[in-house]
C-alpha cells in the first residue's frame, strides 16, 4: 500500500515512521510512504504556505495553490490517488472501522493541516476529512501518523501475527484482559494463580471475565455494540448483578 503525506514538518513524519513495525514494513517494501514538504510546492522566494484569512480574524490559513500543486505532482507520479484525506478538527471521527476500509485502497494521500486550517477550496480535491478525537492539537501531523499507523496494521504482512489484527479488542468490541509476565512476584504484587495453573479452560474463562469486567467499569458504551457469545452474555449478567449488590 502506498501513502503520500503532505506536510510543512516532514522530519516529524519521517522520524516517526522509521521506528518499529511500520519502519520495518517500509524497509521490506510492504508499505511505500513518501513524505512531501509543502514548501517545495511554493513558487515564491520565501516559500510561503500560509496567508491571512479573507474577512479578517486571528491566525493564518494554508494557501490552496501549494496544496493543489502537491496533489497534481503526486497524481502525475503515481496516478490519481483513491483517497485524499484531510486531517482537520472539523472532520468526521476516525475509527477502527474507517481504518479497515481505508486499508483496502492501494493509494492514499494525507494532507496535514496547520495554523487555523485549509482554504475551503482544498476540500474540492479531498475525499475524506478526518479528526482523531475531541481535543485540540497544534496540527495534523500527529493525526496523519495515527491514521497511517492504524490503517497500515490491516495491510497483510505489516503486523507479524495476522490473527492478532483480526482479534483486536476494538474489532471484538471489548477492552483487553490484564497481561502479566515474569517475575511471579514483585513488591508483594503477585501474578494471579490461575494464569500459572496450566488450566487453559480456566485461563480462557478468567480472561473473558476480566475483559468484560474492565469494559463494564471503564467503557460501558462499548458493550452495546460488542458481539458476545453465550458464555460472555452470562458472565456479563453475573458481573452486573455483583455490581448491583455492591452499590
Ligand atoms: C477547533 C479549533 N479551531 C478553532 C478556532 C482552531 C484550530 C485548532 C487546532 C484549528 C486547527 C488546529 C490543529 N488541529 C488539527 O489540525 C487536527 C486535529 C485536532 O486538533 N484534534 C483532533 N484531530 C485533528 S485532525 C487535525
Amino acid at each position: 500500500m502506498t501513502f503520500d503525506i503532505v506536510t510543512i514538518f516532514p522530519a516529524m513524519i519521517e522520524h516517526a515512521l522509521a521506528q518499529g513495525i511500520i519502519g520495518r514494513a517500509i524497509e521490506r517494501g510492504t508499505l511505500d510512504v513518501k513524505v512531501h514538504d509543502l514548501r517545495d510546492f511554493t513558487t515564491d522566494r520565501h516559500r510561503v504556505v500560509d496567508d491571512v484569512p479573507y474577512g479578517g480574524g486571528p491566525g493564518m490559513v494554508l494557501k490552496p495553490d501549494p496544496i493543489f500543486r502537491a496533489l497534481d505532482a503526486i497524481a502525475a507520479k503515481r496516478g490519481a490517488p483513491l483517497a485524499v484525506i484531510m486531517t482537520s478538527p472539523q472532520g468526521t471521527r476516525f475509527t477502527q472501522a474507517k481504518a479497515g476500509q481505508l486499508s483496502g485502497l492501494e493509494h492514499v494521500v494525507l494532507l496535514c493541516g496547520r495554523y487555523e486550517g485549509f482554504d475551503e477550496r482544498v476540500r474540492e480535491r479531498v475525499t475524506e476529512e478526518l479528526s482523531i478525537g475531541d481535543y485540540v492539537l497544534t496540527g495534523g501531523e500527529l493525526p496523519a501518523l495515527v491514521v497511517l499507523d492504524a490503517v497500515a496494521r490491516f495491510v497483510p504482512g505489516v503486523v507479524g501475527d495476522e490473527q492478532s489484527v483480526v482479534q483486536d479488542s476494538f474489532s471484538r468490541g471489548l477492552l483487553d484482559h490484564p497481561q502479566y509476565t515474569r517475575p511471579p512476584e514483585i513488591d508483594a504484587l503477585r501474578v494471579p494463580d490461575v494464569l500459572m495453573s496450566g488450566n487453559h479452560a480456566e485461563i480462557r474463562r478468567w480472561r473473558k471475565r476480566e475483559a468484560l469486567s474492565r469494559t463494564l467499569d471503564r467503557r460501558p458504551d462499548l458493550l452495546d455494540a460488542a458481539s458476545l457469545d453465550d458464555e460472555e452474555v452470562q458472565m456479563l449478567r453475573q458481573l452486573k448483578g455483583a455490581r448491583h449488590e455492591r452499590d
